[in-house]
């Protein structure tokens, strides 16, 4: 295909001043620096608006060859959600009495994390992300995707920025194993859970762990 048979049209964009864009940097970077993870949620309504915004935001993520390899399911109905704290339970009790090795455990001592999912159901919404792993071809046979693990991760970040963004909280669960979100949710066997995300207002009286970040030395190595 050469250049002129290319459906291209112009890049929209429009360059800052560099006090603009030292201003609008540092303001993103102060509001993504409150982000924290809590486990503790408030049952309090959130309108439905606000997380297909997120999700919009989410879906602006590049990805491998624009396929676009995502799905959210997004649960607010209470029998659904407590099915999947129930399951989501059975499987880390497993995992946290007998399958985490000492090595980790050690880690998450701290973050006092355990097998009780309440968040599951006291958070207004749950959004799992699945990862598709095959897309359909235009002659209908299937063909497989391209860095999805990549394109969803990123996809996420843009979704946990959002929710920043709007001032809502969220927390990346990772129940393990988690296949029975496929079977509970009635997705396609080319879709994988990635993750679940509560998401909602923290509780009155939420609590985080009192951790620090990373220095920049420790983050970035500079070469100029
Ligand atoms: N999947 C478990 C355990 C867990 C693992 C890591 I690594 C964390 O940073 C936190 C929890 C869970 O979601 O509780």
């Amino acid at each position: 295909m050469s250049d002129n048979e290319l459906d291209f049209i112009e890049l929209d964009f429009n360059e800052l001043p560099f006090e603009e864009m030292k201003e609008r940097s540092l303001s993103f970077y102060k509001i993504m620096n409150r982000r924290r993870t809590t486990r503790h949620f408030s049952n309090k309504k959130v309108e439905r608006e606000l997380i297909e915004v997120a999700i919009r935001t989410a879906s602006t993520a590049p990805s491998g060859a624009h396929l676009q390899p995502w799905t959210f399911v997004v649960i607010s109905n209470e029998e659904l959600k407590k099915k999947i704290r129930d399951a989501s339970e059975k499987e880390e009790i497993e995992t946290y009495s007998n399958r985490m090795p000492e090595s980790w455990s050690e880690l998450l001592k701290p973050l006092g994390t355990d097998y009780v999912k309440e968040h599951i159901t006291d958070a207004p919404w749950i959004v799992v992300i699945f990862r598709q792993t095959k897309r359909q071809r235009k002659n209908l046979e299937w063909g497989p995707t391209y860095y999805s693990q990549e394109s969803c991760g990123i996809a996420i970040g843009i979704f946990i920025s959002a929710i920043q963004n709007m001032g809502l909280v969220t927390l990346t669960h990772t129940p393990s194993p988690m296949g029975f979100l496929r079977e509970i949710l009635n997705r396609p066997k080319h879709e994988h859970a990635m993750l679940l995300m509560p998401v909602g207002y923290p509780a009155d009286d939420a609590k985080v762990p009192n951790l620090s970040r990373k220095n920049m030395s420790e983050v970035i190595k500079w070469m100029e």
